[in-house]
């Protein structure tokens, strides 16, 4: 087979990049390890940056997320078993932020696939790169029992933190960067209304998250131990921990109910540099991870296919390589700005193993001062709604 770009992984970055060069003209093929199935079972993210929302519109797939997503001005910071903060985003930045859950995105992605005709291959395995910094770099993999080859131009690689795409890059050139958080997040799914508004809390006992996805379906969150499992949390042990841990005049307004999706996701900040080697360009959790505090993780993958399907229009439509030439310092100016925010949230509402009592005092006296000053308010606004595009 022959193509222009080869997308290595159908989560949403490869899918959302499909999309945006599907209306460019641009051939590709896309290659996803798993079956359709699986990847759309993954409950991942809730909450879309502004940004994120005009992407996904300029790719064609935002008809549904304006129909059934939900607009948010606010969100709230508690702390304390008391203290509730409105942080209010629009006012404060001039931009919302949307929830909409990255299940219905993806489905959203795939339905239009399928529309388009594009050539997405589920259950690619043993995919291999070849000759990235060569002029003609290729893809192997099997499919169906067969050995198969593509000869491409590009390879993007968004098959997410284990996949194949970064390791290409050779050791001596590839720069990682880690921190890993000694907590995990356990959250679940039940089939209840949402709150109106995110309330993310910060209490001695532990880290809570109240989020939403549709006026029928609510998605919480409670900071847990590492070791521990879904089997060690009953859906009433939840909810006990959760009311535990947010002021009564928010637990009193939350309608409980059975869990229909329990998981734990452990905590990483992580950035692989450069985003480029040759004809491989990296982008989405391929590249970077950050800790769900900041709900940056999908927007991320956003941006950075956004700049790349730019750099790559203008390489094939004007034969101007500038964006392909900056796209790893572009995206990686806007990674490690996410990078930063969502460390800084992790650590101002989470409780290390090792916090101590000063500390407790230091995230509070933050907190009360976030209260206090507008100024604060609007930096933690325009960070957590996203930085516009440069
Ligand atoms: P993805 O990992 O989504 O997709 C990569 C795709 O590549 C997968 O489908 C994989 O099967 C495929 N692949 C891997 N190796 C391959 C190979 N060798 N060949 C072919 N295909 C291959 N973000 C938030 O903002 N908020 C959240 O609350 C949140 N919760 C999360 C919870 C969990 C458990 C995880 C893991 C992530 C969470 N994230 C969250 C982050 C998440 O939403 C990611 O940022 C988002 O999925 C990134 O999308 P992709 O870069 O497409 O990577
Ligand atoms: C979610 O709804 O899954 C969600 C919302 C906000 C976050 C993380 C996750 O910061």
């Amino acid at each position: 087979m022959q193509t222009q770009v080869v997308i290595v992984g159908a989560g949403p970055a490869g899918m959302l990049l499909s999309r945006l060069l599907d209306r460019a003209d641009i051939d590709h093929v896309v290659l996803e390890r798993r079956t359709r199935e699986y990847v759309l079972g993954r409950i991942r993210a809730g909450i879309l940056e502004w940004s994120a929302v005009d992407v996904i519109r300029s790719a064609g797939v935002g008809a549904r997320m304006d129909r059934e997503g939900d607009a948010h001005d606010r969100l709230n910071i508690s702390w304390g078993g008391k203290r509730l903060l409105p942080i209010e985003l629009a006012e404060l930045s001039g931009r919302r932020v949307m929830a909409y859950g990255q299940t219905e995105l993806q489905h959203d992605l795939y339905e239009a696939a399928d529309a388009a005709g594009t050539t997405l291959l589920f259950e690619a395995a043993d995919v291999a790169l070849h000759d990235v910094t060569s002029d003609s770099p290729s893809v192997t993999f099997r499919h169906n029992g067969a050995d198969e080859r593509i000869d491409c131009q590009f390879i993007a690689g968004c098959d997410g933190y284990h996949g194949v795409s970064r390791a290409t890059i050779p050791d001596g050139i590839r720069q990682e960067f880690e921190r890993v958080y000694p907590f995990g997040w356990l959250g679940i799914l039940s089939k209840t209304p949402p709150l109106p508004h995110l309330v993310y809390s910060n209490h001695e006992r532990g880290f809570a998250l109240c989020s939403t996805r549709n006026p029928m379906l609510s998605r919480y969150y409670v900071q847990c131990p590492l070791d521990d499992t879904t089997d060690d949390w009953s859906d009433d042990r939840f909810w006990t921990e959760l009311f535990a841990r947010i002021p009564a005049e928010v637990s009193d307004r939350i309608q409980t109910g059975p869990s229909i999706e329990k998981s734990i996701a452990p905590l990483r900040s992580f950035v692989a540099e450069p985003m480029r080697h040759g004809s491989l360009f990296l982008a989405g959790d391929a590249a970077h991870i950050v800790p769900p505090t900041g709900a940056k993780g999908l927007n991320l993958a956003v941006s950075d296919v956004h700049l790349l399907s730019l750099a790559l229009i203008t390489h094939f439509r004007d034969g101007n390589s500038a964006g392909l030439d900056r796209y790893s310092d572009q995206a990686l100016a806007r990674v490690w700005n996410a990078v930063r925010f969502s460390w800084s949230m992790t650590t101002l509402l989470h409780r290390f193993p090792d916090t101590t009592g000063f500390d407790q005092r230091i995230q509070e006296r933050e907190l009360e001062y976030l209260a206090g000053s507008v100024a604060a308010r609007t930096s933690f606004a325009e960070q957590y709604v996203g930085l516009r595009f440069s």
